[in-house]
C-alpha cells in the first residue's frame, strides 16, 4: 500500500448555490445579475441544476462509494419573505437527506455558506446584530425539520472569507469597503456560531456541531525581515486567529466583539478545515510564492501547508477535526491525482489525528466571481446539457475509498502521470 488512510473517512462537498442551480432570490442571484460582477458574466441559475438532480447525484455518490456527503441549504428558498416559510422547499431537503441516509450515506449539512436571502441582504445582513435572531429562527427550523436524518451540522462556512471579500475587498456582495464593517460582521457571525451551537444541542442531543473555517499558513517572504514578519503574524491573527478562537471557546480577542451573555466555553464538537494555499507575506501586502506550483486560478498548491494548519489547530483546540473542504481547480484533471495523493500523505504525516476529510467538490461548480470556468469537480460538468462524467481523479478517489488508502497499483495508474502544477500556470 502507498497510502493507508487507516480510520480517515473520505468524503465529498459541496454548497447549495453552487450547485443547485435556480432563481432562489439570494445575495449572490441580485449580485450575479449586475454587469461586470462575475468574471465569465455567468450566473448561479444554472450550476449543476442538483435541486432537479438530486436523486441521479445521490447514485452517483453512491456508485462512486462515497459515504459522506458535505451538503448546504439555500436559506432563501426556505424563507423567501422574512419570517414565512416555504414548506415545498423544506420538503425538498427532508427528501434529500433521507434518501442520502437510504443510499447509506451521512449528510454534513451547512446552515450557511456565504448566502443570505436577498431581503436580508437588503436590510444589512451580517451588519446588524438583529441578524442574529432571525439567522437563529431559521437554524432552528431547519434543525428540527431534518435532524431524523441529519445529526452532523457546519453552522457557517468560512466567515473569514465572506467578510472578507464583502467588506474590505468589495468584489462580492455587498461590495463594501471598511475594516471596521468586515470586524462587525465577523463579531457577529461568531456570536451567530455560539448561540446556534447551543440551540442545535438543545433540539438535537448527539448532534456533532462545528464551523468550516478557511485556513491558512501566512508566511513572511522575507523570515529576516521584520515587517514581513509583523505582516505576517498581524494577518494571520485578523484573517482566522481571532475569529477561530472567538467562534472556538467564546473568547473573542480585540478587534471583535462578543455579547454580554455570551461566556467562554466549548462550542464545538469538532474543528472543521478548510485548506487551500499559502499567502506569501511582504510587509502589508499577500500574493502568491514565487515559482511555486500552482493551479488553475494561481493559487500555490503547498500540501505541507495542512500539515502545518492541522498541527496549529491541534495545539490550541483539542478534539476531533475533520477537513470539510480541500480540493483545487484543474480543468484538464491534468494534476488532482497528485494533488490529492501529496496533500492526503501530508495530513496522513502531520502526528494529528483527523477523522473527515471532504474533498472539495463533488461536481464541477459555479465558483462566485469566478464563474463557471475553474473546474473543481472530481466528477466534470458539461454545464450545457448537464452531463456529469467521472473524472480519472474521481476514479482514484472511489478507490482509495474502497481500500482505505491508495494501492500501489493505483498510484502507478493515477498519481505517477499526473502534473505537479496547471498546464496554465
Ligand atoms: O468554492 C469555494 C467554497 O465555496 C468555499 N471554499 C473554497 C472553495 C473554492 O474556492
Amino acid at each position: 500500500m502507498k497510502l493507508n488512510l487507516g480510520t480517515l473517512e473520505l468524503g465529498v462537498a459541496t454548497a447549495a448555490t453552487q450547485i443547485e442551480g435556480g432563481n432562489a432570490d439570494t445575495n449572490w442571484h441580485r449580485w450575479a445579475g449586475r454587469e461586470g460582477t462575475i468574471k465569465d458574466g455567468s450566473t448561479p441559475a444554472r450550476a449543476a441544476d442538483h435541486w432537479n438532480r438530486v436523486s441521479q447525484d445521490i447514485s452517483l455518490l453512491a456508485q462512486l462509494g462515497i459515504r459522506h456527503y458535505r451538503m448546504g441549504l439555500e436559506w432563501a428558498r426556505i424563507e423567501p419573505e422574512e419570517g414565512v416559510f416555504n414548506e415545498a422547499a423544506i420538503a425538498h431537503y427532508r427528501d434529500e437527506v433521507a434518501a442520502l441516509r437510504a443510499a447509506g450515506i451521512t449528510p454534513l449539512v451547512t446552515l450557511h455558506h456565504f448566502n443570505n436571502p436577498g431581503w436580508l441582504e437588503e436590510r444589512g445582513a451580517w451588519t446588524r446584530d438583529d441578524t442574529v435572531p432571525i439567522f437563529l429562527r431559521y437554524v432552528k427550523r431547519m434543525v428540527t425539520e431534518l435532524s431524523e436524518w441529519v445529526d452532523e451540522w457546519i453552522t457557517i462556512n468560512e466567515p473569514n472569507v465572506y467578510a472578507t471579500q464583502g467588506y474590505v475587498f468589495g468584489d462580492w456582495p455587498p461590495g463594501k469597503k471598511s475594516i471596521t464593517q468586515a470586524m462587525t460582521v465577523m463579531s457577529h457571525l461568531a456570536q451567530a456560531h455560539i448561540r446556534a451551537y447551543n440551540i442545535i444541542h438543545a433540539i438535537s442531543a448527539n448532534a456533532k456541531v462545528g464551523v468550516a473555517q478557511h485556513l491558512r499558513v501566512f508566511d513572511p517572504a522575507n523570515p529576516y525581515n521584520p515587517l514581513d514578519l509583523v505582516g505576517a503574524k498581524g494577518m494571520a491573527h485578523l484573517f482566522q486567529g481571532a475569529i477561530l478562537r472567538a467562534m472556538s471557546i467564546g473568547r473573542f480577542p480585540v478587534p471583535l466583539k462578543g455579547a454580554a451573555d455570551i461566556d467562554a466555553g466549548k462550542y464545538y464538537d469538532f474543528i472543521g478545515i478548510n485548506y487551500y494555499t499559502r499567502s506569501w507575506v511582504t510587509g502589508i501586502s499577500e500574493g502568491t510564492r514565487p515559482n511555486s506550483p500552482v493551479n488553475d486560478l494561481g493559487w500555490e498548491i503547498y500540501p505541507d501547508g495542512l500539515a502545518r494548519v492541522l498541527r496549529m489547530v491541534a495545539r490550541a483546540y483539542p478534539g476531533p477535526i475533520y477537513i470539510t473542504e480541500n480540493g483545487t481547480p484543474d480543468a484538464t484533471d491534468y494534476f488532482r491525482g497528485r494533488f490529492l495523493f501529496d496533500h492526503l500523505s501530508a495530513l496522513m504525516g502531520s502526528g494529528v489525528e483527523v477523522e473527515r476529510y471532504y474533498h472539495w467538490c463533488f461536481t464541477d461548480n459555479w465558483e462566485w466571481i469566478e464563474g463557471e470556468e475553474p473546474r473543481f469537480g472530481l466528477v466534470g460538468l458539461d454545464y450545457e446539457t448537464q452531463e456529469r462524467t467521472v473524472r480519472q481523479s474521481g476514479l482514484m478517489y472511489a478507490d482509495m475509498i474502497s481500500n482505505a488508502g491508495l494501492t500501489d497499483q493505483a498510484y502507478t495508474r493515477w498519481v505517477e502521470p499526473a502534473g505537479r502544477s496547471s498546464e496554465n500556470g
